[in-house]
């Protein structure tokens, strides 16, 4: 018989949704000795909620997390509501003993996330932050690759996350939907929303990155606010790019919009090393394009005719994930990303051997946020101090 995982979730919209599918789905691709079970989910919206509730299959409501956190029915608080509630959430939850498992980025800034990272560590609950393409077989692959040493001495990063959903002038800022536009409630724009994204797949593949320097934009001034009917300035930054070095002597680019016409969700990276490459493409999920230096003849590295990139379709058993799913040949998509993550996190519970990205590892990452904010300010190259 499995062991319950009782959730309390808060929150009900988009990550909401693709959290609790995943709590619903996770047992039945991987072989775990716990269960979730949707026990509660809250957010402040009664009928909302509701909703939600009976949706998913949650078998009860809340409308004060405060209330959620406390109850002792509850093992695991999963964070889904805006960047601006997860320090106090947090706080909470660790005080009263709960799992936490809290969707990106971890807070607002450094201090609130270095905070939050205190009260977990002290009180001993297992995190994880849902930095989910992680968990993209193809970039899971990626990382194999270079822990393996197929692209030797790396010398470039290049990331780009570009979006194209807030051109309009007429979009509001604020409100239920569209609080990733309110820079009180987001902290940043597309630095924490989807840079933050990158930054976490950069630090994994490629190690920490030690120094940045930034520019952003904001394109469009002001903004309707959903919540006050008020035209107000808008806060956020809408693009963002950055140069980064990273400690093992590599330097990296990152280009980040929501303004880039046509682009739905394309996150891409590439990293270029002495012995080979790695190159992904979030809109092509299922390929990993690998090239490789690595020929021997005679004990030397040599190009010829047949060196080229080759695209891998990473549906194989062998491939990360993989022999959880389907047949060679099939692929799984966005949503298997957070069923990974969980799984992870869960065989982490178990093991004792917890998963990454924790509340520590996410840190590192807001470390290099607050350093691209605070460096597009000063026009200045600023440390991230990132742990080595
Ligand atoms: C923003 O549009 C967003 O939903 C991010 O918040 C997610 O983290 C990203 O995965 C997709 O885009």
């Amino acid at each position: 018989m499995a062991t319950p995982l009782n959730i309390g979730m808060i929150g009900y919209g988009f990550m909401g949704r693709a959290h609790s599918n995943a709590y619903r789905k996770v047992n039945t691709f991987f072989e775990l000795e716990h269960q979730p079970v949707l026990k509660a989910a809250c957010a402040r919206k009664e009928a909302e909620i509701k909703t939600f509730a009976d949706t998913w299959g949650y078998e009860s409501i809340e409308t004060d997390w405060r209330k959620l956190v406390e109850r002792p029915d509850i093992d695991a608080i999963d964070i889904c509501a805006p960047n601006n509630l997860h320090h106090d959430i947090t706080l909470a939850a660790a005080a009263n003993g709960k799992m936490i498992l809290c969707e990106k980025p971890l807070a607002m800034n450094v201090a609130e996330a270095e905070a939050m990272t205190q009260a977990v560590e002290q009180a001993g609950v297992p995190t994880m932050v849902w930095y989910n393409y992680r968990r993209v077989p193809a970039i899971s692959l990626a990382k194999q690759i270079v822990d393996e040493g197929r692209v030797g001495r790396p010398f470039h990063y290049r990331a780009t996350y570009l979006q194209d959903w807030t051109i309009s002038e007429s979009v509001p800022q604020g409100g239920p939907t569209l609080w990733r536009l309110d820079i009180d409630v987001a902290g940043s724009g597309v630095t924490g929303d989807l840079l933050a994204h990158s930054i976490d797949t950069a630090m994994w593949l490629n190690g920490p990155i030690t120094s940045v320097t930034a520019a952003t934009e904001t394109f469009v001034k002001e903004r309707m606010h959903a919540e006050t009917g008020q035209v107000q300035p808008v806060g956020i930054d809408d693009a963002c790019m950055f140069l980064a070095r990273f400690a093992n002597g590599s330097m990296g680019t990152f280009e980040s919009s929501r303004y880039a016409r046509g682009r739905k969700n394309y996150n891409t990276f590439e990293l270029n090393g002495e012995g080979g490459a790695v190159f992904f493409d979030l809109e092509d999920p299922q390929l990993l394009q690998f090239f490789e230096y690595q020929q021997l003849q005679s004990g030397k590295k040599v190009e010829d005719h047949l060196t080229g990139w080759r695209s891998i379709h990473v549906s194989n058993f062998e491939h990360p994930y993989m022999d959880r799913y389907w047949v060679p040949g099939t692929t799984i998509g966005y949503e298997h990303t957070f069923i990974n993550a969980l799984a992870d996190f869960i065989a982490g519970v178990e093991s004792g051997n917890h998963t990454q990205p924790d509340y520590r590892n996410a840190l590192q990452t807001q470390k290099v946020c607050d350093a691209v904010i605070e460096s597009a300010k000063t026009g200045q190259w600023v440390n991230t101090n990132v742990e080595l």
